[in-house]
């Protein structure tokens, strides 16, 4: 199967620990009704479960994930990845290395790898990324280990090196971290502006873990965050 083309606009990141989600039962339920809303992919990402557990999980919502043309990518985990037959992976820093990941995957799917500054930006540009994870923009209870806080000027001046080395067009770009509602136009809109560069930079999409999995109605958030994200895509 080729490598699918992927829409990075709205980008769920799962967490089923009791602080993201009150009611772990409601774990697919919620992924669905973010499905129905739009979300455009999707990440299992699931620290804790046994590796029995996550291939169990990750089959289950992989159907689901099919069914509304989402690709399902999965956290750390290769291997699971593999045994599953989903889309493709996102590592981080101290995960599996990008070279061997490729290799253990092939080219047809998607890999994603979290970076916080530019070294690790054009390193993953270079390994062959699909898209990067750009992070942590904002302090997240969702995420307490992270390790650094870069904010809006991180984003930019990721995004701006990546530009003049030629990646702006190749390599997909989302962020995570403390996003919601209200900072998503901003983070976007920020990203636009390069001082007195005329030139203008915008993210592909954002990524969300508790904006979505925690909110009343996880359909209408996602739809809300569509509607703020595809704003902001005409600039690209
Ligand atoms: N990586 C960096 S921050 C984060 C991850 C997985 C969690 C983001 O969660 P939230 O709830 O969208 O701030
Ligand atoms: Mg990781």
């Amino acid at each position: 199967m080729p490598k699918p083309k992927v829409n990075y606009s709205l980008y769920l990141v799962t967490d089923s620990t009791p602080a993201v989600l009150k009611d772990p039962s409601q774990f697919f339920d919620i992924v669905e009704k973010a499905l129905r809303g739009g979300v455009t992919l999707v990440q299992l990402r699931e620290k804790t479960a046994d590796t029995g557990e996550i291939i169990g999980i990750a089959k289950k919502l992989h159907k689901l994930t099919k069914k509304y043309e989402v690709p399902l990518l999965i956290n750390d985990r290769v291997d699971v990845a593999l045994a599953v037959g989903c889309e493709g992976v996102h590592i981080g820093q101290d995960d599996m290395d990008l070279e061997t990941a490729r290799e253990l995957l092939g080219d047809d799917k998607i890999i994603g790898v979290t970076v916080s500054n530019v070294e690790e930006a054009i390193k993953a540009c270079e390994g062959g990324a699909d898209y990067l994870g750009i992070g942590t923009v904002y302090a997240t209870p969702t995420k307490t280990n992270t390790k650094s806080i870069i904010g809006a000027a991180g984003v930019r001046e990721i995004l701006a090196v990546m530009d003049s080395a030629g990646y702006y067009e190749k390599v997909n770009t989302v962020c995570i971290g403390g996003l919601n509602k209200t900072n998503i136009p901003r983070i976007l809109y920020q990203s636009q502006h390069f001082g007195d560069k005329p030139r203008v930079l915008v993210l592909n999409g954002v990524a969300v873990v508790s904006a979505i999995m925690s909110a009343d109605d996880p359909e209408e958030a996602s739809k809300e965050l569509m509607t703020l994200v595809n704003s902001s895509q005409k600039f690209r």
